[in-house]
């Protein structure tokens, strides 16, 4: 039997080669050994991230039947299809480190896993479907570049092709606000009052400042994380600025100035209390959107059991072929 000092020099031993692996931007792959801290941690963030697209589906879907045109309705129904293909990969990619698309779906329906909080916003008007592509699809690619670095293979690869989606998602997006901005005045006020409502949301999906983020230092070391919570904040704010004033619009922001000496924006607070408030569950779409998900998992049943049964009916054939 290996005895307890052996065990603990092989640990350190094991997690040192690990370490040596990711500083030397080698990627992790998933029959390799991994620290458990990692393991647990990339399946939290991955399954978060599947479940914020799987639910992110829904705030747009709300908008499919009432498109301004065919050719809107196309390009919205595309961009939600996308969304769901960005679910699928990430799921199989979560796979990959031992847990069960059946227990991470589990862990959505009964609200132990969190998704992103701004999926818990409504989407009250047309030009809601422009803002979240201009401004939620531009915080998450914001945020997804850095992960196409990230130390683990399957999840850093899933994020090249979510990418290059998600830019035209962004795109599509502004080209919404472009054409409301630059219409009657009733269709440009509907555009500024989507910014208004979809800003500050927007800049909480970057997660808590770094000073308060649980998991930033340790997944920078691991480089599952590449930029802190609040340089890509940063980051997103500086890109997107010029964007509202080519539009002629105002970021809600009375803070919001140029900073010539940071050469970057200084802006206002978040209001954590909504943060923490939306995430807890308590946000005004929480409830519907859980419902929802879980009224789709429910009524898809029959799908996934005619799909078992049919595989069971394959497997006996073949096995009576066989004998
Ligand atoms: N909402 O230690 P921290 C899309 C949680 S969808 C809710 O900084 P971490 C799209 C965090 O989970 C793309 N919870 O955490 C789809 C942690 O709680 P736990 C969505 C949040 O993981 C459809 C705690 O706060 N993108 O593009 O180092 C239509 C402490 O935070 C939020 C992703 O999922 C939040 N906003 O950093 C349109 C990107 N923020 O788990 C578009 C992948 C923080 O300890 N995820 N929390 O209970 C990430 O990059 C990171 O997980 C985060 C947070 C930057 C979000």
């Amino acid at each position: 039997m290996v005895s307890p000092v052996t065990d603990d020099r092989e640990e350190i031993a094991l997690n040192e080669a690990f370490q040596a692996k990711v500083d030397a931007e080698l990627k992790i792959e998933p029959k390799d050994w991994m620290p458990e801290g990692y393991r647990r941690t990339l399946i939290r963030q991955m399954s978060q991230h599947a479940h914020s697209e799987v639910v992110g589906m829904l705030p747009e879907g709300n908008w499919l039947t009432r498109a301004p045109s065919l050719k809107r309705k196309g390009v919205l129904m595309a961009k939600i299809q996308d969304e769901g293909g960005h679910g699928l990969y990430l799921y199989s990619a979560a796979e990959t480190l031992g847990i069960s698309r059946d227990e991470m779906y589990e862990q959505l329906h009964t609200g132990k896993a969190k998704y992103s909080s701004i999926f818990n916003y409504p989407t009250l008007n047309w030009a809601d479907v422009g803002a979240i592509g201009w401004l939620v699809d531009g915080a998450a690619i914001t945020n997804q570049i850095a992960l196409c670095r990230c130390s683990y293979g399957p999840y850093a690869r899933a994020m090249v092709k979510v990418c290059k989606e998600e830019s035209f998602h962004q795109r599509q997006g502004y080209e919404i606000m472009m054409v409301m901005a630059e219409g009657t005045k009733e269709q440009k006020a509907m555009a500024q009052d989507a910014l208004n409502r979809w800003w500050w949301p927007a800049l909480m999906m970057f997660g808590p400042h770094d000073s308060e983020s649980t998991h930033s230092t340790q997944n920078m070391k691991w480089k599952i994380k590449r930029t802190s919570n609040d340089e890509l904040r940063q980051r997103f704010i500086d890109a997107t600025v010029p964007q509202a004033e080519y539009l002629d619009l105002t970021i809600p922001d009375d803070k919001l100035k140029w900073n010539e000496e940071k050469q970057s924006y200084d802006w206002g607070e978040i209001d954590w209390d909504e943060f923490a408030n939306v995430v807890a569950g308590n946000g005004l779409c929480n409830r519907e959107r859980l419902q929802t998900r879980r009224d789709a998992h429910d009524g898809g049943k029959w799908v996934r059991d005619a799909a078992l049964a049919y595989a069971e009916k394959r497997k006996k054939r073949a096995a009576k072929q066989a004998a």
